[in-house]
């Protein structure tokens, strides 16, 4: 099913999301993106902000088999854990701030070991309204990079091994590994961008952040114990983890490990 990711590090998948689930995914970013009120430093860079990606609409994608087959194929895993919370952009017509610069996802997501990025377009993504560029032969390790600003400095690349990955239709879903050096292509089309990336990863692999378990839909976190300072694993219903993000009473179930 991936010769093409286990070969490369990458691979675009055709017509794999139900239209149903991308229709209701592109609507609430439409809606989400129209009732921004304020220009916050998450629009400018073409973020919806944490409030927003919290929702559990954002899971719905998950929810496909078919994503979740391929999902478990690629990771070997028994069960698929999403990392919290998915990255849903906008990109408007001709705006090159919500660029973000050749980087690999591992400098950014340090909390787990091994995972994949799932890079789903809402949109049509052409040469003109562009998506990702992956680099082909990327290095099977963590290159050295710093944060600076609201991105980490952009890897040195080769532009000849540069794959734009243009066309995708929704329904498509980008997958690279977490080395692989990737950037934003500019949107240079008359339309609004809109995508997800979410990063999953197997159930065998820890996680010191908040993740949703693809098994039984609980959000699972790792809290300090108030007393003893130990770190302890607990799961929340999602409600009661929004109430734990808050800083309000909420009801968490330790699990035993
Ligand atoms: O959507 C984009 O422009 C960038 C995506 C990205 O960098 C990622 O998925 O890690």
């Amino acid at each position: 099913m991936s010769p093409n990711f286990q070969r490369d590090g990458y691979q675009i998948f055709r017509q794999v999301v139900p239209s149903n689930i991308i229709e209701r995914l592109r609507t609430y970013l439409e809606r989400s993106v129209a009732s921004l009120t304020e220009a916050t430093e998450a629009t400018a860079i073409g973020l919806l902000p944490l409030k927003n990606r919290r929702e559990p609409i954002l899971w719905e994608l998950a929810k496909a088999e078919s994503v979740q087959n391929i999902l478990k194929e690629i990771l070997d895993a028994k069960s698929l854990c999403l990392s919290l919370a998915p990255t849903a952009r906008f990109v408007p017509p001709g705006d090159r701030r919500p660029m973000v610069p050749a980087h690999q996802d591992s400098s950014y997501v340090t909390h787990l070991s091994n995972f994949v990025t799932v890079w789903v377009p809402l949109v049509e993504i052409d040469e003109k309204c562009g998506g990702v560029s992956v680099f082909k032969n990327s290095p099977a390790e963590v290159l050295p990079t710093r944060a600076v600003g609201n991105w980490h400095e952009a890897l040195e690349t080769n532009p000849s091994l540069k794959v734009d990955c243009a066309p995708m239709s929704p329904g498509d879903i980008l997958i690279f590994n977490k080395f692989m050096i990737h950037q934003s292509m500019p949107n240079l089309s008359d339309r609004t961008r809109y995508s997800i990336d979410y990063r999953f990863f197997s159930s065998s692999i820890p996680s010191t952040r908040s993740y949703l378990s693809i098994d039984d839909w609980m959000i699972y976190d790792e809290i300090c114990h108030p007393e003893t300072k130990e770190m302890f694993l607990v799961e929340f219903e999602f409600d009661q983890y929004m109430n734990y993000i808050a800083g309000r009473p909420a009801e968490a179930r330790p699990v035993k490990q």
